[in-house]
């Protein structure tokens, strides 16, 4: 026996990939439901590859009792109206928006990191997935963490436009094309050119000058890894498709030379690392879109201060930043509360 599991956002980047990866991974399940917003009335997504077509169900009449997962893809404003509902239904939410995030009541998982969270999930039958460019990184430093405990973290972050959903991958193409014809360029969803540009701005601004995406970089990672590593964030959008970058510099308590932490990481889990200190020895975002994996490359030590050390991270945001890690969250529930069969 199986699970019933509803794909809510069924149509949008991240559910699309949720589907994919419940099919790949050969996730249980009973009964898969393709759940959207009215928009998408008549819309069939494919489950996988596997060519079988899922007809979106409307969420505004959508029964959640009787399913036993509903993964949520659909931003925070349907996270806020109907993820109480479905968890009242004895559903389980796993929202991939930032709305629950920091509930403590809600546990915020990535299960390479930090899985034994999941024993919270029943005090309201909801689990947050985090951001994007939170999980990758944390993924990369739990296990130097656990090897000579982090201080400080200084990280900044070259994010694809994949990460602002279909309407930021259209913009960045129509751009492109733009240029290259002589066509005036428009900017809609981001707030200057993207196409052959880059943007240090990520969500809204907050009153002290950072904005939300660094923010949710500083307390989601107190909250998954250490509440007690200090960070400071500079997020900055790129012209790539799919997959973010991120350059890491970490002051450690103890020391860890770079070879120890490339032999640490070399283990860890989903965790690649690719440094072969040449020309292309390292790992960019073209050539992890598509993988699980979150890709480290360039470890050296920073002889700037003491116990210091500086990396590249990379990974495919739509997939460890979002649908691999929620379906992975519901791996881990499956093994240790929701057991079928
Ligand atoms: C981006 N990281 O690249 C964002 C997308 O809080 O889940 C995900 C936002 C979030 O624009």
């Amino acid at each position: 026996m199986g699970y019933r599991v509803a794909v809510v956002g069924a149509t949008g980047n991240v559910g699309r990939e949720m589907m994919q990866i419940l099919a790949e991974r050969e996730f249980p399940c009973d009964e898969v439901a393709a759940v959207a917003s009215s928009r998408s009335n008549g819309t069939e997504v494919e489950f996988g590859d596997t060519g079988k077509m899922l007809k979106c169900r409307n969420i505004e009449h959508f029964d959640w009792a009787g399913w036993d997962i509903a993964l949520f893809a659909a931003g925070s404003g349907p996270a806020k109206e109907y993820a109480l509902k479905a968890a009242a239904a004895g559903c389980v939410v796993i929202d991939n928006s930032s709305l629950y995030r920091m509930d403590p009541d809600v546990p915020l998982i990535v299960p390479e990191v930090n899985p034994e969270a999941i024993d919270d999930y029943s005090k309201r039958n909801i689990i947050a997935n985090p951001n994007c460019s939170t999980a990758q990184m944390v993924v990369a430093l739990k296990p130097l963490h656990d090897a000579a405990t982090i201080k400080r973290v200084v990280v900044s972050t070259y994010q694809s436009v994949s990460g602002a959903g279909k309407a930021g991958m259209d913009e960045l193409f129509q751009q492109s094309r733009a240029i290259f014809v002589g066509d005036p360029v428009e900017a809609e969803k981001f707030t200057k050119q993207i196409a052959f540009n880059v943007i240090p701005h990520i969500d809204v601004f907050l009153d002290d000058g950072a904005t939300k995406e660094e923010w949710k970089m500083v307390v989601e990672t107190k909250k998954i890894l250490d509440p007690k590593i200090k960070l400071t964030a500079t997020c900055v959008r790129v012209p790539v498709f799919v997959g973010h970058s991120e350059a890491i510099n970490i002051e450690f308590e103890n020391e860890l030379s770079a070879e120890r932490a490339m032999e640490i990481l070399r283990e860890a889990p989903g965790v690649m690392l690719v440094d072969k200190r040449e020309d292309g020895g390292y790992v960019t975002p073209v050539e992890c879109a598509g993988d699980g994996a979150t890709y480290v490359s360039r470890v050296r030590e920073d002889p700037t201060v003491e116990n210091g050390l500086t990396l590249w991270c990379v990974s495919d945001n739509l997939r460890k930043g979002a649908a691999l890690n929620a379906v992975q969250i519901a791996e881990l529930l499956g093994r240790t509360h929701l057991k079928k069969g």
